[in-house]
Parts: C-alpha cells; sequence; structure tokens
C-alpha cells in the first residue's frame, strides 16, 4: 500500500504543481488527498487533461494526469500527436482496472501494457520499489506512466471539504423509480456506473441495455436504437459527467433528435460512482448548455419527470429533460451478473424486434 500523502508529497517535490484528470475509483484516496491540497484539476476528458498538462508544459510548470485505463483511449489522440511530439511529456497515473474485474474492463486491462509498449510509453506498476522515480526518470524522453493495479494501492484519504448534501433534491434512484414505472414498452437505456446499476435493481427486463461502459456514448447508442428501431420509443438515462465527457455527441444528438427519443440527464455535479469526485471547478451549467441546444425541460422532482415522460409516452417527440439529483446510493449496490451483460445485447435483440 502506499502512502498517499507521501506520494503527493515526492509528486509535489519533483516539481508537480496539478493533478488533473478525470477520476477512477482505484484514485480515490489520491484524488481527495490532492483535492484537500486544492491542487486537484477536474476534467470532462481525459484527452483534455493531457492537453492542459501540455499547456502547462509549454508555460514551464508541470502536472501529473490521472486516468482510469478506460480512459486511455480518450487520451491517445493528445498522448500521441501532442504530449509526446512536442516533448511536453507527462506523467500518467492510470488506474488499471483488471482482467477479472467487470466485464466492461476486461479487454482494456489486458490490453494496457501492450499498448503502451507499442505507444513506446514507458510503465511501472506504482506499488513496485522506486516506481516513481523510474517513471520521472523517463520524463527527460518520454510521457510515462505508473499503473496503480487495485482500489487498496492508495491509503485511504477522507475528502475535507466534502459538498453539502442538498436535502431538497431527489436521490436518482428516486428518478429512476418512476422511469421505471411509466415506461410501459419503451426501450430504457442507461450510463455507465451507478444509473445502470441501480435501474437493474429497480426494475430488469429485456427491454433494458446497460451501458456499462463506453462514458459519455449514451446519447449516440440512444439515437442509434431509435433511429432503426421503427416506432419504439427510447428513454435513455445519462449522467452529468457522462453527458459532459463527450458534449460534442449532445450536439449531434439535439440536431438528429429522433421524434421516438428521450434523453434525461441527471445532474449531481460529480462522478459519484467512482467516488463523488466533482467534474467542475463551479456550479453545473449543463442545464443552460441543454436548453441551449435544444429546449429541455427541467424537472425538479420525481413528479414532475413523471409528468414529462407520460407526456413523451402521450406524444412522442424528441424531448430533453433535465434533473438536478443529489449525490446517494445503497453502499452494497449490486451489480448486473456478468452473465447478463455479455447476454444482454442478444436478450435486447430478442425483445426489441
Ligand atoms: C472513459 C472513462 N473514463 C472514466 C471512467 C470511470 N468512471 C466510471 S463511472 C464514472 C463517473 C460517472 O459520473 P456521472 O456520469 O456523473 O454519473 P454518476 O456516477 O454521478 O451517477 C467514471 C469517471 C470510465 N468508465 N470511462
Amino acid at each position: 500500500m502506499i502512502d498517499t500523502k507521501q506520494f503527493v508529497n515526492e509528486l509535489l517535490a519533483k516539481g508537480v504543481d496539478k493533478i488533473a484528470g478525470v477520476p477512477c475509483s482505484f484514485l480515490g484516496p489520491l484524488i481527495n488527498e490532492a483535492q484537500n491540497r486544492g491542487i486537484y484539476e477536474p476534467f470532462v476528458n481525459e484527452g483534455d487533461a493531457l492537453a492542459y498538462a501540455a499547456g502547462a508544459a509549454l508555460a514551464g510548470h508541470r502536472c501529473a494526469v490521472v486516468m482510469q485505463n478506460s480512459g486511455l483511449s480518450n487520451a491517445v489522440s493528445p498522448l500521441t500527436s501532442l504530449n509526446e511530439l512536442f516533448g511536453l511529456h507527462t506523467l500518467l497515473i492510470i488506474g488499471n482496472r483488471g482482467v477479472d474485474d467487470e466485464p466492461q474492463h476486461r479487454i482494456m486491462a489486458g490490453a494496457v501494457k501492450p499498448f503502451l509498449k507499442t505507444l513506446a510509453i514507458p510503465y511501472f506498476d506504482a506499488e513496485d520499489e522506486g516506481a516513481l522515480d523510474l517513471a520521472w526518470e523517463q520524463l527527460d524522453q518520454h510521457c510515462s506512466a505508473l499503473l496503480v493495479n487495485d482500489r487498496h494501492t492508495f491509503k485511504p484519504v477522507p475528502l475535507k471539504k466534502k459538498k453539502q448534501a442538498a436535502e431538497e433534491l431527489p436521490f436518482r434512484a428516486e428518478i429512476l423509480r418512476v422511469i421505471a414505472g411509466c415506461a410501459e414498452d419503451a426501450v430504457i437505456v442507461t450510463t455507465t456506473g451507478f444509473t445502470s446499476r441501480e435501474m437493474y435493481c429497480i426494475q430488469d427486463r429485456p427491454e433494458n441495455f446497460y451501458m456499462v461502459g463506453s462514458m459519455g456514448c449514451l446519447g449516440s447508442l440512444a439515437s442509434g436504437i431509435a433511429e432503426y428501431a421503427g416506432d419504439r420509443k427510447v428513454i435513455a438515462v445519462d449522467g452529468d459527467s457522462a453527458c459532459l465527457m463527450r458534449l460534442g455527441a449532445l450536439y449531434t444528438l439535439t440536431q438528429r433528435r429522433p421524434d421516438n427519443l428521450c434523453y434525461i440527464v441527471l445532474d449531481n455535479e460529480a462522478n459519484e460512482s467512482t467516488g463523488g469526485q466533482p467534474n467542475s471547478l463551479e456550479a453545473s451549467r449543463l442545464f443552460g448548455v441543454m436548453d441551449n441546444l435544444f429546449p429541455t425541460r427541467r424537472a425538479d422532482t420525481a413528479g414532475e419527470v413523471e409528468k414529462a415522460v407520460k407526456e413523451f409516452q402521450r406524444h412522442p417527440s424528441y424531448t430533453q429533460i433535465y434533473v438536478k439529483i443529489q449525490m446517494g446510493a445503497d453502499k452494497n449496490l449490486p451489480r448486473p451478473e456478468r452473465e447478463l451483460i455479455w447476454g444482454q445485447a442478444e436478450r435486447f435483440r430478442k425483445a426489441v424486434p
């Protein structure tokens, strides 16, 4: 186990000013420690964090970038054609979710090391003796990576300034319950993390599709289903961080705006599924962004969500709903079984011809 405070002290001593990135639950303590010290820079996409680090390097400063191995794919373009190309070498700290972990991590978990090798990015297992020093030495020549292979690698650090729970806001599960209750035969697609896990617990059915990986792709996935599934209505439930990760997809979605699609964003201003890390420096402006792209219904209670979804069911036309929620989920929230995830595309296709 790595002493998280000492690790951050060592980073600072080496000249790192900031730790930028997108969270992974394996990196929770490290991000908490950085946030407690005011040196965490939240980004909504791993590639953006790398580009920021490149900018900092151009200005003579150094940032480390944190990400999950699933986020490496978002990071490849700036990693190879910005940070590496121009010698703006950056230390990556990668939460390396494992092969035997949840199904969505299997391929990337096995691919990370060969992939980094192909890119000529040296990597080190974070818990190995002297790993940080070795990775740091490489920065003269390359970007380099520390792989964090376990959720217990970093010693836990509590977050000092937890956000105040806004008691009047609904919880995610309350909203999902009303959506499930008025879905009728509509398809329900849910985003990465707690949203899919909660929907699975509330009401599992073959017409549900749990998009457990590919964070940020829900709107495009839902649009593909809606446009090819005839009159079948589609209700998509996204998270704010996931929506922000590929905000460009929302632009396209609002241009396509299939009549049979209702796209709902639940905004808790955080990455709750990986530990509640913030996704922005200030209060969310996502409603304004959504509303600018397409007139968006703001629903403040479960009852208002129900009303809006029922209206969509009665008179299908592209509908966008924004719901401000508070963080909070069952500590022992089950996950859909692996067999279900492996087989869910087949199950869905049979149920939604
Ligand atoms: C590309 C990528 N980066 C990071 C992750 C790790 N991750 C899984 S869920 C999640 C947070 C999602 O936040 P949000 O969409 O706001 O939903 P919430 O968890 O708050 O319900 C993150 C960062 C991931 N799965 N994929």
